[in-house]
């Protein structure tokens, strides 16, 4: 068992986000899955917060993306995740901290929405312990009974949102970084991002190449996603998808 442990929720992209890094770094680790509500009772017991991911390295607990990334580093200095030249540095960041809010707010916003439209995904995407018979009732109800209407995206949110994409997929160049000559924190924090936009190959067969209509199915975001992928490609992410332990909360 490697000394590596990732409480993640496995569909997170924050949790994509720490797995990338750790791939790019080339660091054995194993998953445990956390189960949302009790789960997370046990992770705020141990990492003093509730969200994932948290890296446990030894008895270090390291939580937040941002945070893993910064002990990756410190642990495995090649390739570096956050640039030594310090202008180069302060782009990377610049573009994590959008990429981390703006881009993820819109992401999110946009696979709800996807998924109260989706019985497919909606199903894919309930926590791998639900059981199946629950599985297929929620993936029988109408969207808007499961999410709640006000948290449905506006026309005006998804148009937002398909303007930004547009404006990234002119700026990427096929497997290329972001900045720079080797890929960092910017280009592992937008690739996370656009995760749920359209499932990459790592997250099963179930969910892969599918994802928010409009954007996943759209040829204006292809050399979005081709990058991405190739992205995935070059830290060697591939379709490589960790087992995830049980969370131990569910046994008491
Ligand atoms: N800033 C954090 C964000 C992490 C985050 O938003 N995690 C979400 C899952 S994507 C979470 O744990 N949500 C559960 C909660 O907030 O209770 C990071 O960079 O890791």
């Amino acid at each position: 068992m490697p000394p590596v442990k990732l409480f993640q929720f496995r569909h997170s992209p924050f949790c994509e986000k720490a797995r990338l890094l750790l791939s790019a770094k080339g660091i054995p680790y194993a998953v445990q899955e956390v189960t949302p509500g009790v789960g997370q009772v046990d992770l705020l017991r141990r990492s003093g917060q509730r969200q994932v991911p948290v890296l446990q390295d030894g008895d270090v607990l390291v939580a937040g993306s941002v945070a893993i990334a910064r002990h990756l580093d410190s642990k495995v200095p090649e390739p570096l995740l956050l640039p030594e030249d310090p202008r180069e540095r302060a782009r990377a960041l610049l573009w994590e901290n959008w990429a981390d809010t703006a881009l993820a707010h819109g992401a999110r916003m946009a696979l709800l929405q996807a998924v109260s439209q989706d019985n497919h995904l909606r199903k894919a995407l309930l926590p791998q312990a639900t059981p199946g018979l629950l599985r297929d009732v929620l993936g029988a109800l109408p969207g808007d009974v499961v999410l709640g209407v006000s948290q449905l995206f506006t026309r005006a949110g998804l148009q937002q949102l398909q303007h930004t994409l547009e404006q990234l997929a002119t700026l990427v160049d096929k497997g290329a970084p972001l900045l720079g000559a080797q890929h960092c924190v910017a280009d592992v924090a937008v690739a996370a991002q656009l995760y749920g936009l359209k499932f990459p190959a790592a997250a099963g067969a179930e969910l892969a190449g599918r994802g928010v209509a409009g954007i996943a199915d759209h040829p204006l975001f292809e050399p979005l996603f081709a990058w991405r992928d190739q992205l995935y490609g070059a830290v060697g992410r591939g379709d490589h998808v960790p087992a995830p332990s049980p969370d131990p909360s569910d046994h008491g």
